[in-house]
Formats: C-alpha cells, sequence, structure tokens
C-alpha cells in the first residue's frame, strides 16, 4: 500500500499521508509527498490539501533514517517545491505536528488545525535541532522571543496558542477534513499569490536582542552541558540578520553538527528505549488485563499523598487509609497546596484542581477499600509494619485487588508472603517527589502473576509515568546500583578528597548533582538508621560509612538540618563547609587510612565503573529486562544527564573492554571485595561486544 495518495474532491487536489503509526517523514513518504504535488500542479485542481489519516498529523523526520545514507528529495528541497507551489496548498493538522510534521505544514501556505492539535519542534530533546526551516520560519512567522521559548523546550503549545502566534491560520471545531475543504475552496477562489513566510523580515529589536540574551543564559542553565539548544539560540538570531535561504543554510549547518554528535546519538538511544522500557518480554500480548477504575493508598505522608495525586490527576477515584484523622489532615493539606502551586502557576485552572480534590477520598477504616481495583501501601520503611498492613489487606480487599507496595528497599517476597495471595503482590516504587517524577519502577517479585505486571505496566502510562520493569532483588534496579556508587564516593572520601571533589567530576559530566549533595538531598539519617537496622539484626558493622556515621551523629542530617556534607543558608543555597573537612580527616585518622591526592578520573571512574559493573549484574540476574532500561532508571530517575546516554550506553561507547581493563586495576590497586567484575562484563569485554549487541542478541 502507497504511504501517499492523491485524489481530486471538486477542485481541490487532496493529498492523504498514511505512514503509521505516527506518518513520519520516510524516504516513501517524502518521494509520495513530492510526487502528488507534481501531480496537482498539472491537474485542474485550485488548491492543494494535505491531510494524514490516523491518530496524528507527522511526528516529524522519520528517527530510523538517522545515520544513513540521505536520500532525495531532502525534506527541505519538498518543501521548497511545496513553497514554491503556483497553486495554494493548505495543511489540515490534527494529533500532532512535531519536528519536521511542523515544518513541512510551515512550508504550506496556509495552516488549519483541530482544536485539540498538539504543535511544537521537539528536536531539542533529541540532541538536535529542526533541520529542514523550523527555526527560520517560526522566528518569521511567531517573532524571536514565541520562536526561542518553542525550540529551546522542545515543549508543544495548543492549537488555540499556535493561532495566537501566527503558527496556524484557522481553528477547525468540528469536521477537520470538511473545514479544511471549505477553506481550500475560499482560497482557490480568491485567486491571491499564495502567501509564503520565507519572504517576511524579522527586525532586530532591542526586546528580540533582549530575548536572545536571556534564552542564551537559561539554556546555560537548564540545559547544562548541552550543545543543541546553544546552537538553536543562535539560529534563531540567525532568522533576523540573513536572507531566508542564508537562514536555512545556518540552520543546516548547525543541525549536521549537532547530528553529528555524541550527544545526539545518547538522546536518540533514550528515545527508543523509553518507548521499549514499557514492552514486556515473555509474556504474551494477549494476556488479559484487569481493570482499575478505582485505586486507594495506604499512608496519608510525603510519598502517599504524592502517589494518591497521580491517580486524582487523572481522574481514578482514590482512597487514603491513614491512622488518623490528624495524620489524614495533614495530608490532604499537603495535597492541596502542591495543587495550589500548579494553579498559581498557569499549570492547572482552579475548576481542575476542584476536580482532582473530589477524586481524593480519606479515611480510618479499612474496610472502605474493600472494593477498590488496586492498594498501595506507602507507610514507614519497616518490614514488620508493612507486612502487618499487607495482612489487613488479605483480610479486608476483594479477591481479584491488585495488592502493590512503594517500599524502596525492602524485601517484597517477605511483604507478598504475609497474604494468602504472593500472585496479587507487587512493587510499585515511585521516585520522591511523587507527583512529578515520571519514572515508576514495577517490581515483581518471583510469584506476582503475569496480567497483574501487564496491568501495572499500562496503568503507569494511564497515570503518565513511565515503567520500567525490575525484579524483586535489594534495592531493584536503581537504588541497587546506587550502593556501590556512593559506596565509593564514601572511600573517596576517606582516603583524600572533599566532598565539594566528588560532587564536582559527577557535575562536570553533566549530572543534576553528584552523591554527597543527593544525600544531603534524601537525609543523611535514612542511610544511617537503615545502618543500625542491619547492626541489629546481627551484620558486623562496615567502617565504609564511618564518615556518613559520624555526619549523623554530630547532628548533620543533610539540607533538612541546614548541615549534611554542605552548609545550607536561608534561600536553600549550598556552601562548603571546613567543619565537614575537620570531620572527613579526623575519620581517616582513626581508620588508619593515609589521605592522598585523588585525581578527578580516579574519582569518577570508580564511582561510575562500580555503578555499571552492578548494572551488568542485574541485566545478568534478569532483574532488568535490558541495558536501555537501567539508562532510563537513571536519566529519569537519578539526575543523570540524558545528552550521555544513561550509564549502560556510556559504557559501551567507552568500550567495556576498557571498563572491565580499569575494574581488574582498581581490583590490585583497591578493596578486591569491592571490584569483583560482573560475569556479563567480563564475558562482553572479551568478546568485544556492548551491552547493546547483548541485548540485541536476546531478541533475535
Ligand atoms: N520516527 C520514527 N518513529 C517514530 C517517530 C519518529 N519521528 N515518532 C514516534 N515513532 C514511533 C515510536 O518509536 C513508536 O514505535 C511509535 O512510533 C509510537 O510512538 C528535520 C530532525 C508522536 C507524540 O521527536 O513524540 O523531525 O515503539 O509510543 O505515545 O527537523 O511518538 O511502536 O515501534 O511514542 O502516541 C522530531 C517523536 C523528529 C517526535 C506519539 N519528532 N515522537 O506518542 O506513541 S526529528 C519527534 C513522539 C525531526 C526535522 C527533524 C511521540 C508521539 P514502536 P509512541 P505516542
Amino acid at each position: 500500500m502507497s504511504v501517499v495518495s492523491y485524489k481530486l474532491v471538486d477542485n481541490i487536489g487532496v493529498i492523504t499521508l498514511n505512514n503509521p503509526p505516527v506518518n513520519a517523514l520516510s524516504h516513501d513518504l517524502r518521494s509520495g509527498l513530492h510526487n502528488a504535488v507534481e501531480a496537482a500542479q498539472g491537474d485542474e485542481s485550485q488548491a492543494i490539501l494535505i491531510l494524514c489519516d490516523g491518530k496524528t498529523f507527522c511526528a516529524g523526520a522519520d528517527i530510523n533514517e538517522f545515520g544513513k545514507v540521505p536520500l532525495n528529495p531532502s525534506l527541505s528541497a519538498l518543501q521548497m517545491f511545496i513553497e514554491q507551489s503556483e497553486k495554494p496548498v493548505i495543511a489540515a493538522i490534527h494529533g500532532t505536528a512535531l519536528g519536521g510534521g511542523l515544518e513541512l505544514a510551515l512550508a504550506c501556505h496556509y495552516r488549519i488545525a483541530e482544536i485539540n492539535t498538539k504543535l511544537g519542534l521537539p528536536e531539542v530533546k533529541l540532541g538536535l535541532l529542526p533541520g529542514a526551516g523550523g527555526t527560520q520560519r517560526v522566528t518569521r512567522l511567531a517573532g524571536v522571543e514565541a520562536a526561542l521559548q518553542l525550540i529551546t523546550t522542545g515543549n508543544t503549545i495548543a492549537a488555540p496558542q499556535a493561532l495566537k502566534l501566527h503558527l496556524i491560520d484557522e481553528i477547525a471545531t468540528d469536521n477537520l477534513e470538511e473545514q479544511a475543504l471549505l477553506f481550500a475552496r475560499t482560497v482557490a477562489r480568491s485567486q491571491d499569490t499564495p502567501p509564503r513566510n520565507s519572504s517576511i523580515q524579522v527586525p532586530r529589536t532591542d526586546a528580540a536582542v533582549e530575548a536572545l540574551d536571556f534564552h542564551r543564559k537559561l539554556v546555560a542553565k537548564k540545559r547544562r552541558g548541552q550543545i543543541a539548544p546553544r546552537k538553536i539560540v543562535d539560529c534563531v538570531e540567525a532568522a533576523m540578520d540573513n536572507s531566508f535561504e542564508d537562514g536555512l543554510d545556518f540552520e543546516r549547518s548547525r543541525f549536521e553538527e549537532c547530528m553529528a554528535s555524541p550527544q545526539s546519538g545518547a538522546m536518540r538511544h533514550l528515545f527508543f528505549a523509553e518507548r521499549k522500557a514499557s514492552k514486556l518480554t515473555g509474556i504474551p500480548d494477549q494476556t488479559p488485563t484487569r481493570a482499575v477504575n478505582t485505586a486507594a493508598v495506604i499512608g496519608a505522608g510525603t510519598m502517599g499523598g504524592g502517589i494518591a495525586m497521580n491517580f486524582a490527576s487523572s481522574g481514578i477515584p482514590v482512597t487514603i487509609v491513614d491512622v488518623s484523622e490528624a495524620a489524614l489532615k495533614n495530608g490532604l493539606d499537603r495535597i492541596r497546596h502542591n495543587y495550589s502551586r500548579s494553579v498559581r502557576s498557569g499549570r492547572l485552572s482552579q475548576d481542575e484542581m476542584d476536580r482532582c480534590m473530589s477524586h481524593i477520598h480519606p479515611t480510618t477504616g479499612f474496610e472502605k477499600i474493600a472494593d477498590v481495583d488496586l492498594v498501595i501501601e506507602a507507610v514507614f520503611e519497616n518490614l514488620e509494619l508493612k507486612r502487618e498492613i499487607f495482612r489487613k489487606l488479605d483480610t479486608h480487599c476483594k479477591e481479584t485487588a491488585i495488592l502493590a507496595t512503594n517500599t524502596s528497599y525492602q524485601d517484597i517476597h517477605a511483604i507478598a508472603d504475609a497474604t494468602s495471595r504472593p500472585q496479587s503482590v507487587i512493587g510499585l516504587h515511585f521516585f520522591s517527589p511523587a507527583n512529578v517524577m515520571k519514572l515508576l519502577e514495577v517490581v515483581r517479585t518471583d510469584k506476582t502473576a503475569d496480567d497483574i505486571v501487564l496491568t501495572c505496566m499500562s496503568l503507569a502510562k494511564r497515570i503518565a509515568k513511565l515503567p520500567v520493569l525490575a525484579g524483586a532483588c535489594e534495592g531493584f534496579i536503581g537504588n541497587r546500583m546506587l550502593t556501590p556508587y556512593l559506596r565509593e564516593s564514601q572511600l573517596c572520601l576517606q582516603e583524600g578528597a572533599s566532598p565539594e571533589q566528588v560532587d564536582s567530576v559527577m557535575l562536570a559530566w553533566g549530572a543534576n548533582m553528584g552523591p554527597l549533595s543527593m544525600n544531603d538531598l534524601a537525609g543523611i539519617d535514612i542511610g544511617y538508621l537503615a545502618r543500625q537496622g542491619r547492626l541489629e539484626a546481627g551484620e558486623s558493622p562496615d567502617p565504609t560509612y564511618a564518615i556518613a556515621d559520624a555526619m549523623y551523629h554530630s547532628g548533620r542530617l543533610g539540607q533538612k538540618s541546614g548541615k549534611g556534607y554542605y552548609r545550607y543558608d536561608d534561600s536553600g543555597k549550598r556552601h562548603a563547609d571546613p567543619e565537614v573537612m575537620q570531620i572527613v580527616i579526623a575519620e581517616s585518622k582513626r581508620l588508619g587510612i593515609p589521605r592522598r591526592e585523588l585525581g578527578d578520573n580516579e574519582i569518577f571512574d570508580r564511582m561510575m565503573y562500580a555503578l555499571i559493573n552492578e548494572g551488568a549484574r542485574i541485566l545478568d540476574e534478569g532483574m532488568a529486562q535490558r541495558p536501555g532500561d537501567i539508562d532510563i532508571v537513571y536519566s529519569t530517575g537519578y539526575g543523570f544527564p540524558v545528552h550521555q546516554g544513561g550509564p549502560m550506553y556510556y559504557a559501551d561507547q567507552i568500550g567495556l573492554d576498557k571498563v572491565y581493563a580499569r575494574i581488574c586495576e582498581f581490583r590490585q590497586t583497591l578493596d578486591p571485595a569491592n571490584w569483583q567484575p560482573a560475569p556479563l562484563l567480563q564475558r562482553l569485554a572479551r568478546n568485544k561486544s556492548s551491552f547493546a549487541e547483548w541485548a540485541l542478541d536476546r531478541c533475535s
């Protein structure tokens, strides 16, 4: 079946694109469209309408063609051809017009869009910039400030906003095709020369110069380390100073630099990894899922409240259970406060907030959740308490209910075994703040039923989360890998580094924060209390965390107490604190460790390779489905830089033989117990293979 069809409807030449799933601009589609526009030039049509079949107009360039030999016609040539058409060309847009899809529409003479269409240039999220005139045309139509805002964020805008910005000419409120045909006939009758936005001049005003300056600073801060956003600002500026053709050339050369950059490779990897993450291997697609129309959360604390908000915001009624009215009131106040903040910032209307709040039902009685489809326990991290709650859930909840725990490190098998139905128990590990963070680890035990896993993976999407399947090992994927990473950060401190040096190597790599700032944010008491629990259970003390313990004992609990590895001023700003170095040096001395100068490379490799080594173990044990899933966990849940593609992708770029060799070197020079290479890493390194190849082999 051809991806482009053409027919005459009275005097309108109607071109329909049909390239599922998202009408990406593949070579077939580009050449088909070119031929159709050419055919329309020679027939009796008086205007040309471009429509798309399926759920969306066009999601842009076909990302699968990136890196391959480009085939003609290029998107730019196709657009020129369309713009030069003597007959007016109208794009009729529904669903989404993204990237090259929007650029295609902008090259047409007119655009009409369904009211709920979303339009955007998301290239920056792939480490790219619009490469087919987007920076030049949007700036000409919408102005410098709006273009910068749209293209540097990559966010979409709704049709009414696009109309205000002159990116579209009309909104279709009813039947798009009919209204577009009507529009086309009017245009055809008018006999005016079709308007070409490439001829618009953009004046260099003071406001425009100010906007450029503002956005240059903004992207330097918000997209630290990324090259594409800076180039986008340059391209928008080029639209002011150049002819359209010169502007296009400028844009093209910057686009090619981005396309060739390792950053874009990394971000494209994450794009596909994100889509793969929600696909399950080993569970047949036809497995029926359970309906989840109602939910309950046990525990009205920060985590429980945040989890409940996800359901309320998606229109799923949610009951919150806690032991006292006071706890419920606190919880609801916190939720209301969070929603109000969104209303104040304009992300939510008051009506929407009221609707969300109306979906939340507080109660102290477990009998109120007898009929809910899903329960998520979110109480204090204490295994006995959790088991007790699950015994209660077993008594009160209906047979088909899904019983989930939000624990981050307790043994879910032990929790499930407190019930008579361990097959119905699953982990749903939300990240804090749970109403904001997209990542959700869906943790299956050895006994969790397939349909429950499948239901939770698809439910996650309904509540706007990005689910990654994990096995029920200690710490699942993210926190399990974090343990050796944090261990090395502590050991580097003991051996001679300062907190600032340890953190700075991760910041230089592009991470949002270093490991010690992460400890300060999470609370130094959390790790301390977990270690105390293990001591009480009979484990011997671990000197690795001597400094962390000393911090706890001197009341340095992290941000919450105003001081941890850093001192925090009233505005929350972080400062180095000499007292911390005194503690660090005293602990090194007490442990008999001579302090030495550690190079940044050593610190970085120790933390990163310890993390990667654990990732390899997780893969080998089947606790994560694929390396890309781990990359998603780290780039969405732990502030790792998207332009590095996640730890496993990064390891592949370095070369697993090099990573392995360095780990072997650390085994010689550091504590060998910490540096046993993961068998999978060893195998792949010896075969000169990569995690990506390993994942491909397993799929085939
Ligand atoms: N190319 C190829 N495949 C694509 C694709 C694309 N542009 N967009 C989506 N897919 C696949 C995706 O991999 C998945 O495949 C399926 O479509 C459904 O996607 C010259 C340089 C459109 C909002 O960045 O944002 O234009 O997993 O699960 O939730 O300047 O897809 O089923 O095999 O995400 O309904 C710019 C990216 C390209 C848009 C639909 N465009 N796509 O969301 O479904 S660069 C983008 C999306 C560019 C020009 C340049 C979303 C969506 P599979 P999905 P969805």
